[in-house]
């Protein structure tokens, strides 16, 4: 041990610890500075940067033997407090530039020692800062990070004041519609909102620390397991296996009836075979993380290996043998029927275009690692605490599993630092609940980076192959469509997912005539979740690339071409239902000057250029609807209180802003009765006390439980409401017998689509945007910069400006990821977050222009869509077909890595 003062936020601190400890350990477990977070661990993200002695320094990577005696160390707890905000705290409240939050703490503290050197940074310098420091943000997309420091520095240069920054309610007191910051923000950008990890630290003594033994293969047959060295070794309360399982041992992916499997082929503890990389074999419960790991090492595990079946076409040849015995790899098929027959309608059409295209693994990367933790409360329930974005769905999934009854089941979603959609499949809430069941015990598990990585789910790749015919003027008249979806071995939600493809394959257009045929695949590779956009990314890829052929062989403009087609009254989707509104051609009309601008500045580049670097531009539409596929339904509550109103729901909150969501909604509903929004209480995400809502998924919060809470709000309203039109106390409801408390629940309209035609009515409402990207292509090296974003959204009635535009930058940068570098494909290499091409701040253009669009929706709150998907359904197609208009290399697999760009220019 050695011994070391240290001055840490200005207080003298003694520190005794192991000298090959981490700072962040330290700062964390030791000195209780859970402000600090820690991401990666091996010091790609920036979560865990604190100031020493002057400098940013990852406390992940810096060994306490390094850090010098009498060091001055500057931690989030440093910067500011709730009383005394530092200018750049508040700036990001303002900004919206705290969305999860996870990596907030981190970016402030860098930050913080940048403005310290130099008050009057440029933007610019800005990036090159938070580059060089590496502080990645998975949410924000970072512009509203610069925009942050960049206020921040104002307000310190005394060239403003914070009264002129902080968004006020307007006069009348509406919210909705404003700018308003998220309850959530202060204690974001203080450090003080606690992730799963820091509240793990908060357990009671007892608590049992988890290890995985994970499959190190992807096919394999387990002969057995022996866990008898590992227990042997002090400080290991048991390892447990799928023996000690008490329930079925089965997550029940809740399958389509058309699906030729069951849906319960996933097992809580692997019993007969691995069937990916990562599978739980068994878990090691001991009295520390340390111990557990060891004793991880010393279970041996017998295995006969299977041939590995690592995409849909090897799965699908011949001789593959079946994954889930009795179940065939092919295991659920739809298909699109619409209008009449396409086959001879393209023989003749004077212009056809088809073409292949994929769209890979994209892994979420969410900068907090998986984390939940279990424990029986006192009313005899068992309670999982998890990132869980499903809470009652995913109770319903794993309770049989671990053989609890399901009313005794309670989960808990945590603060969570991102998920973008992995977590909408349960990941540790099987292994909590079964540890749990066992021992009795408080129980913890946190993933590190690596098993974040490789072991949660991933975006399902789609292999599909698109054909367009269109008229003589241009107008389409067919579509062919074929799509295979690798969903690794896991069914849950694959049927789900690939009926998506009948959905968003053509979307934006009135296509008379389609045929599509689409299946769902069983392979060995990561299984396939829900990741934002859910199949529109994939559909709309290899749509929206394929419109920009048609239109080039049309002879027409990509724009021009896609005005002429998209949807008008009259017209209907793929699904053969009516669009909810007509708001694309005024969208694109929007656009059209900015786009008619970007083509002339592309020329002028590329009169400019000495040919080494060549500029484009390219558009496509964004669409993805709200809702799971059908009547989908959403519930709340609001019940009255001497103090104001409570209001529930379980809007599970990723990082989008489900907190902001629900105090708007609630506040405009309860705007009779004179309620300020300090007045309104959120109880949220918790089954103990919330509502069966629904999924946070499929964008649909905002407009399912948005419309439930609304209902409840009503509900409440209308209960209150005296005959003379004023409104009851909760004193006089009390003294009267009137109950408090009122539910809301709100149904969508909607049929669920047809699996072999594909015809339906899926979706209340839908999404939509029109993008343009420029890009610049070296085209020696093959590398793609994007320099220059310009969308019109529309989301319906906007409920708060910054949680929307948060969501639109966000989104769109994921999809720079998705288009050029993001892949989870090799086990051995995709590994870390850079490695899996995470965007850092140099690699997004800083030239990011939002022009929102209001269209009310009919079926939305207020009028008001979803944001949160949208922006990531399809910019990777804008920024393919800018690739191509730069450099004519057509690029329709992707990532478009510098190696493929260049191949396709030598084509
Ligand atoms: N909103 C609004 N006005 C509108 C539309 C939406 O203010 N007209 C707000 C909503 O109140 C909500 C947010 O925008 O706070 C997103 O709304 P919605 O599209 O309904 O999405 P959900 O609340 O259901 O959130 C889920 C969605 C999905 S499915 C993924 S995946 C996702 C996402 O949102 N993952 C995210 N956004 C994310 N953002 C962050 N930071 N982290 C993730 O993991
Ligand atoms: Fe330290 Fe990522 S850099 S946790
Ligand atoms: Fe940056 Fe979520 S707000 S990672």
């Amino acid at each position: 041990m050695l011994k070391k003062s240290l001055i840490i936020n200005g207080v003298k601190r003694t520190v005794i610890a192991d000298p090959e400890a981490f700072l962040a350990d330290v700062l964390r477990k030791q000195l209780h500075l859970v402000g600090t977070k820690v991401g990666c661990r091996k010091g790609e993200c920036g979560a865990c940067s604190i100031i020493l002695d002057g400098n940013v320094v990852r406390a992940c990577i810096t060994k306490i033997k390094r850090v010098p005696d009498e060091a001055n160390i500057i931690t989030i707890e440093g910067v500011g407090t709730n009383e005394h905000l530092h200018p750049l705290q508040l700036a990001w409240m303002v900004h919206g530039a705290a969305q999860c939050g996870f990596c907030t703490p981190g970016f402030i503290v860098s930050a913080k020692a940048l403005l310290d050197e130099n008050i009057n940074p440029t933007r610019e310098e800005v990036r090159d800062w938070f580059q060089k420091h590496r502080n990645v943000c998975r949410c924000t997309g970072y512009k509203p990070i610069v925009d942050s420091v960049m206020e921040a520095a104002k307000l310190m240069r005394g060239e403003i004041r914070k009264e002129d920054i902080w968004a006020k309610l307007p006069k009348d007191g509406t919210l909705l519609g404003s700018s308003v910051v998220r309850p959530s923000a202060l204690a974001k950008v203080t450090g003080s909102w606690e992730f799963g990890a820091d509240l793990g630290l908060e357990l009671p003594p007892g608590t049992l620390h988890i290890k995985l033994v994970q499959a190190t293969v992807s096919h394999a047959n387990i002969i057995s397991i022996d866990t008898s060295e590992a227990e042997k070794i002090p400080g290991v309360y048991k390892v447990l296996t799928y023996k000690d399982v008490p329930g079925t041992n089965r997550i029940n992916g809740l399958a389509f009836p058309s699906n030729k499997g069951d849906g319960l082929e996933r097992p809580i503890l692997n019993d007969k075979k691995v069937f990916q990389f990562g599978d739980a074999i068994a878990m090691v419960l001991a009295e520390n993380p340390a111990v557990a790991e060891a004793a991880v090492e010393k279970v041996k595990v017998e295995l006969e290996e299977l041939p590995a079946y690592m995409s849909a076409p090897a799965a699908m040849a011949e001789d593959a043998i079946e994954i889930h015995p009795g179940t065939p790899n092919i295991y659920f098929e739809c298909g699109t029927k619409k209008g009449g027959d396409t086959a001879p309608l393209m023989d003749s059409l004077p212009y056809v275009v088809e073409d292949d295209f994929y769209v890979g693994r994209q892994p979420h990367l969410p900068l907090e690692p998986d984390v939940g933790f279990a424990y029986f409360d006192e009313d005899g329930d068992l309670m999982v605490h998890s990132k869980s974005v499903g809470i009652h769905i995913h109770a319903a999934m794993v309770a049989d599993g671990i053989g609890i009854p399901l009313e005794k089941l309670k989960i808990v979603q945590n603060p969570t630092g991102g998920t973008f959609g992995y977590k909408f499949s349960p990941t540790m809430e099987g292994l909590l609940g079964v540890a749990a069941m066992v021992t009795k015990r408080p129980v913890y598990l946190e993933f590190n980076m690596y098993q974040q990585i490789t072991y949660t789910g991933k975006r399902s790749p789609f292999f599909m192959h698109l054909k367009y015919g269109a008229d003589k003027d241009g107008k389409i008249k067919a579509l062919e469509t074929d799509w295979s979806v690798d969903h690794g071995p896991y069914s849950e939600f694959g049927d789900l997912l690939t009926m998506r493809g009948t959905q968003f394959m053509g979307a934006g257009y009135n296509i008379p005539n389609i045929r599509g045929e689409g299946r769902t695949v069983a392979t060995n590779h990561a299984w396939g979740s829900a990741f934002r956009g859910y199949g529109s990314p994939q559909s709309l890829f290899a749509s929206e690339v394929a419109i920009d052929e048609l239109a080039e062989k049309v002879g027409m403009d990509p724009l021009e071409f896609r005005y002429m087609n998209v949807y008008r009254e009259g017209d209907t989707t793929p699904n053969g239902c009516p669009p909810d509104v007509i708001c694309l051609p005024q969208a694109i009309d929007k656009l059209r000057p900015f786009y008619n601008e970007a083509k002339k500045r592309v020329k002028d580049k590329n009169n400019a250029s000495s040919g080494d670097k060549k500029y484009g531009v390219g558009v496509s539409l964004l669409i993805y609807g709200c809702g799971l596929d059908g009547p989908d339904t959403s519930r709340a509550w609001a019940e009255i209180t001497p103090e104001g109103v409570t209001v529930a729901n379980s809007w599970e909150d990723h990082g989008q802003g489900a907190d902001m969501g629900t105090l708007t909604i609630a506040h405009e509903t309860l705007k009779p009765l004179g309620i300020k929004p300090e007045q309104i209480k959120l109880v949220m995400n918790d089954m103990k006390f919330t509502p069966d809502s629904g999924p946070a998924g499929g964008s649909r919060s905002n407009v399912l439980t948005g419309n439930a809470t609304r209902v409840a709000c009503e509900n409440l309203v209308n209960a209150l409401k005296k005959e003379d039109g004023t409104y009851r106390t909760y004193d006089e409801m009390v003294a009267q017998g009137l109950p408090v408390k009122y539910d809301g629940e709100w149904t969508a309209p909607c049929t669920a689509c047809d699996v072999e035609t594909g015809q339906g009515n899926p979706f209340p409402v839908y999404m939509y945007g029109v993008l343009m990207a420029e890009v610049e292509v070296d085209v020696n090296t093959g590398k793609t910069k994007v320099e220059n974003l310009t969308m019109v959204s529309d989301c319906g009635t906007i409920v708060n400006k910054i949680v929307v535009e948060g969501q639109l930058y966000g989104g769109l940068v994921q999809g720079i990821g998705l288009a050029l570098s993001e892949d989870f494909e090799d086990l051995k290499k995709h590994v870390t977050l850079t490695a899996c091409g995470i965007p850092q701040i140099k690699d997004v253009p800083d030239n990011i222009t939002l022009i929102h669009q209001e269209t009310p929706r009919p079926n939305g709150p207020y009028g008001a869509a979803g944001s949160g998907e949208m922006p990531l359904s399809a910019p990777h197609a804008a920024i393919i077909n800018a690739i191509y208009n730069a450099c004519g290399a057509r690029i329709t697999k992707l990532p478009a890595l510098p190696e493929k760009v260049l191949a396709a220019l030598k084509k």
